[in-house]
């Protein structure tokens, strides 16, 4: 053990002390008087030993209260500060019952241990009475890490009087190391009793690292460094809430005893979810962003409500949710109307019949044909097929008289230009190529002679010519930007030799003839290609069967097969899809669908009763449930039937 000399320095602020702290107690009531690092009573004028660690019987009855020595008519006044002070003879506190001056005597013992503390660079001071032995004293133990026995620094006795002297302890040499009080009596003898109060800590210590712990080992962190938590302000954040995120002062900062330390802890702050049902979409958007919320998953949904209108969402209006949070709309669109058969009309009545549904005219294009002229053959979508509102229409126009197409090889494109004229056709694209025959000569067309066609069609040519070009160079390019190039260029696409990747898009790994080779024009480049295996699934919902398929086979997915959900939907709409929309999967994946059929049995109209996991428009339901490899399935009344479907199906492979 290190027993260092006690330091005894005589009070010289006492005074001062008293005034600071001392206030005027009433009897039997405690103030809130300085608590060590803003946690544990130094002063005692709480009226309790609060932060204190207590063993023994000595410190049953305290603090006591006002001058008892001086009640039992000693000439030795307590010159306690404040109200409450500690003198293991006394045993006053102001309890009814009480007299002013009761004793417990010497023969109780026991300590009363201060919690670890970090010593400042400064000094210790308290008031300390009563008996002049070893056993009864105010002592400073070291509890360092580095030292596993407490290791005293300092101890302090009295000195056989009832009157406290202020002594002061310098902390200087072991200022950083952690520290406790004890207030000790181990005797029961004669003047076996300590009279002490008032512990006072002067003097600096580096502020505590407390960013990136919670508000309550904070505080305590910072009470073991005898400052206190000062101001709290919330910051919104998405680290775990009350997690301190900045401090002031910041850590190692020398700071004076006592001093607070703001902090700056995170927050969620939750706020209502507004109710977005009934606006636009649009609207919604807005508000979610005014609100500081944010926009999640749009999913239409067939109703007869007003186009674009919100129809549900997710959380509910009131529902409280953290800053942010996305919040899922669902809009209503136009259920799909029934593409009208538009074939043998004209164009313009077409056009009235189509706007009437809602639906437009989208390319026309002439075609020969033997039907009147002017009058429409062909139309796609097809007509039965549904479509969704503001859908094209792509029409074909009959033409009944044909043009020949003459022979403009060996001609001059001059010439070609003049002959096509004149068959009332017109010159369409002009590809040079290396030729030895003279430039200018056209050396093939498309279409060929004598192919019967529209009238006003173009025709293109291709034309000699004697000049040379460099081959660019299209490696690392996708496969669409290296057929541009190439024909930027005035050279053509050759063969392209595919290898299978699992890459997002088509990746031009070589060519021939190399970057950089001067080639006739017109010259064929052959490539070969990565060709990419990955693709999204589009969404096909809404859509017909026939053009769904179209869509997927333009995505390089192939349809697997369609099953039928009874419901009061139009049939042959696709009501849902696996794998679902936006997934990506390898080309070829086949696509599951599930299409609308009619109702064996009328189906009646249950609104409400599917809410949360159908939606309902005024024609009725018709999300039954959704299968996707990540969710799972949900069932509806229908969607019971296509498990039934699916179950026969199943026994139809197995027999
Ligand atoms: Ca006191
Ligand atoms: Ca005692």
């Amino acid at each position: 053990m290190i027993r260092p000399p006690a330091l005894i320095i005589y009070p010289l602020t006492l005074i001062i002390c008293s005034c600071l702290w001392g206030g005027t107690a009433v009897e039997g009531t405690a103030e809130e008087g300085p608590l060590l690092g803003g946690e544990y009573t130094m002063d005692f004028e709480t009226g309790d030993l609060r932060g204190w660690e207590k063993s023994g019987s000595a410190f049953d009855h305290h603090p006591t209260l006002n001058d008892n020595p001086v009640a039992r008519g000693r000439a030795e006044p307590s010159n306690h500060q404040g109200s409450w002070w500690i003198g293991t003879f006394e045993k006053f506190q102001g309890h009814s019952g009480q007299t002013q001056g009761e004793i417990q005597g010497d023969e109780p013992q026991g300590t009363l241990t201060s919690p670890p503390f970090t010593l400042p660079a400064g000094t210790l001071s308290f008031l300390i009475g009563g008996g002049s032995g070893p056993q009864t004293r105010v002592e400073l133990v070291l509890v360092d890490h580095l030292l596993h026995d407490l290791a005293r620094a300092f101890y302090q006795t009295g000195k056989d009087v009832e009157t406290m002297e202020r002594i002061t302890w310098d902390l200087h040499p072991i200022a950083g190391r952690i520290g406790r009080i004890r207030i000790v009596d181990e005797s029961s003898d004669e003047w076996g009793h300590v009279n002490v109060d008032d512990f006072q800590l002067e003097g600096t210590v580096p502020a505590p690292e407390v960013v990136g712990r919670d508000l309550t080992d904070a505080r305590k962190i910072l009470a073991g460094a005898n400052l206190t938590l000062g101001q709290i302000s919330k910051v919104n954040s998405d680290a775990e809430p009350d997690t301190v995120l900045r401090q002031d002062p910041v850590a190692g900062t020398d700071v004076s005893v006592g001093t607070q330390v703001n902090v700056s802890v995170a927050y969620k702050e939750m706020i209502a979810v507004p109710e977005l049902r009934g606006q636009s979409r649009q609207e919604a958007e807005n508000i979610l962003k005014k609100e500081r919320l944010s926009l999640g998953e749009v999913i239409k949904r067939f109703s007869d409500q007003p186009e674009d209108s919100v129809l549900w969402q997710e959380p509910g209006a009131g529902t409280k949710v953290a800053v942010g949070t996305a919040v899922e709309l669902w809009v209503a669109v136009s259920a799909p109307v029934e593409v009208p058969d538009v074939r043998g009309r004209e164009v313009k009545e077409a056009e009235e019949v189509l706007a009437k549904l809602r639906l437009r005219v989208g390319q026309v294009t002439k075609r020969l044909s033997y039907q009147p002229e002017g009058t429409i053959v062909r139309q796609e979508p097809a007509p039965g097929n549904l479509a969704l509102v503001g859908t094209a229409v792509d029409l074909w126009v009959a033409v009944r008289v044909a043009a020949k197409v003459p022979d403009v090889r060996s001609q001059s494109v001059e010439e070609a230009a003049s002959i096509l004229r004149k068959a009332r056709l017109r010159l369409g694209q002009r590809f040079d190529h290396f030729s030895q025959e003279e430039p200018g000569t056209v050396l093939d067309q498309s279409p060929a002679a004598g192919t019967r066609v529209v009238p006003d069609s173009a025709v293109d040519v291709f034309v000699a010519s004697k000049e040379t070009v460099d081959v660019p160079d299209v490696r690392g390019h996708n496969r669409r930007d290296a057929e541009e190039t190439i024909r930027a260029a005035r050279l053509t696409v050759g063969e392209v030799s595919e290898q299978p990747a699992n890459l997002d898009e088509d990746i031009v790994v070589g060519q021939d003839p190399a970057a950089g080779t001067n080639v006739g024009v017109g010259t064929a480049v052959h490539l070969s290609v990565m060709a990419g295996t990955i693709t999204a699934v589009p969404d096909v919902r809404g859509y017909s069967r026939e053009q769904a398929q179209k869509i997927l086979v333009g995505a390089r997915l192939r349809l697997a097969e369609v099953l039928a959900i009874y419901c009061d939907q139009q049939a042959g709409m696709i009501l849902d899809q696996s794998p679902s929309a936006g997934m990506k999967v390898s080309v070829n994946t086949p696509v599951m669908l599930w299409a609308a059929a009619e109702p064996q049995t009328p189906a009646s109209r249950r609104p409400g009763i599917f809410a949360g996991i159908i939606i309902l428009s005024g024609g009725g339901f018709y999300l039954l449930f959704r299968f996707a490899p990540d969710y799972g399935i949900s069932l509806g009344r229908a969607g019971r039937r296509v498990k039934v479907l699916l179950k026969m199906r199943a026994r139809r492979r197995r027999t």
